[in-house]
């Protein structure tokens, strides 16, 4: 069905959603986005999704041109054109169109894009079964470079990695940081379980800070579950109890295998079937 964008000021037919073959984002990846979640008619936290969108402009140096109250109805009209109780939402904000060159004080006219759409989810057994992974030879980019922690348009080093792990047979690939530690995978943040303890890398590992990674260490705490952010090795995955991953597209989703050895028991553990069952309640109760 053909969709209803968001463009800037207002709503457009999808052929009319267009932007200039001049524009940064589309030439140098110069832009930012973020991805979110409706649940009947509720997007799942908008407001952390904003705050996480305006640091990568700041990061960028990019103006977004709009309030975050008029960005914030622009998600919820979307939605409504659309007639979507459960989608999943892309905000965009290009550095708009300049010269063929790098220098972004040549582009004036910065585009916010708004698309809402039905989300296809991982298939229901790999929720129930779980997913195998491996670990991409792509690491990280390292936050000296270019740091993880902004949503930028340019997800090559994302995409990269996911090629080897789809290479692979996964639909998720591990990515370490130029030290060796565990960062995260393609799309996702990672935790695992060991002992009493749950752990995830820290932002400082090189990571995107997950909206929904921050929800479930909300949870673990909630539940009495001691959730730490540690450097981890894949050491450290290959003897863990319990392995799962999270984002707003996959929500928590477990891991039982990662490189050819099977994670705890080679199935799904109970601490990530908790959780997965606390994700599930929290996003169709709140805000
Ligand atoms: N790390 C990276 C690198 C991500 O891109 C996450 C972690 C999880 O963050 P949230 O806030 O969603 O819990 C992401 C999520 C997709 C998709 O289709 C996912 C993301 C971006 C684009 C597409 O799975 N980002």
């Amino acid at each position: 069905m053909p969709r209803t964008i968001f463009m800037n000021d207002h709503l457009v037919p999808e052929e009319e959603a267009r932007i200039s073959v001049f524009d940064h984002g589309l030439l140098y990846g110069d832009g930012v986005f973020e991805g979110l979640r409706s649940y009947s008619g509720r997007v799942f936290r908008l407001s952390d999704h904003l705050d996480r969108l305006w640091a990568s402009a700041r990061a960028i140096c990019l103006d977004i041109p709009m309030s975050r109250e008029q960005m914030s109805q622009a998600v919820l009209d979307t939605l409504a054109a659309n007639q979507l109780e459960d989608g999943y939402i892309r905000l965009i904000v290009t550095r708009g169109a300049g010269t063929l060159g790098l220098d972004p004080n040549r582009c004036h006219n910065p585009q916010v894009i708004i698309i809402a759409d039905t989300i296809s989810l991982y298939p229901k057994e790999f929720y129930e079964q779980g997913l195998r992974i491996v670990t991409a030879a792509t690491q990280r980019i390292q936050t000296a470079a270019l740091s993880p922690r902004i949503k930028s348009l340019n997800y090559l080093n994302n995409i990269m990695a996911k090629l080897e792990g789809l290479q692979a047979g996964c639909v998720e690939a591990l990515m370490l940081n130029h030290k060796g530690e565990v960062a995260e995978c393609t799309g996702d943040n990672i935790f695992v379980i060991r002992g009493e303890r749950m752990l995830t890398p820290p932002p400082d590992a090189g990571i995107l800070e997950g909206i929904t990674r921050a929800a479930v260490m909300e949870l673990a705490a909630k539940e009495g579950i001691d959730c730490r952010e540690a450097t981890l090795t894949r050491h450290d995955l290959y003897t863990a109890d319990e392995c799962f991953l999270t984002g707003t597209a996959a929500e928590v989703i477990p891991v039982v295998e990662i490189d050819g050895r099977p994670i705890g028991e080679g199935t799904p553990g109970p601490i990530t079937k908790i959780l997965k069952d606390c994700f599930h309640s929290l996003v169709r109760q709140s805000v």
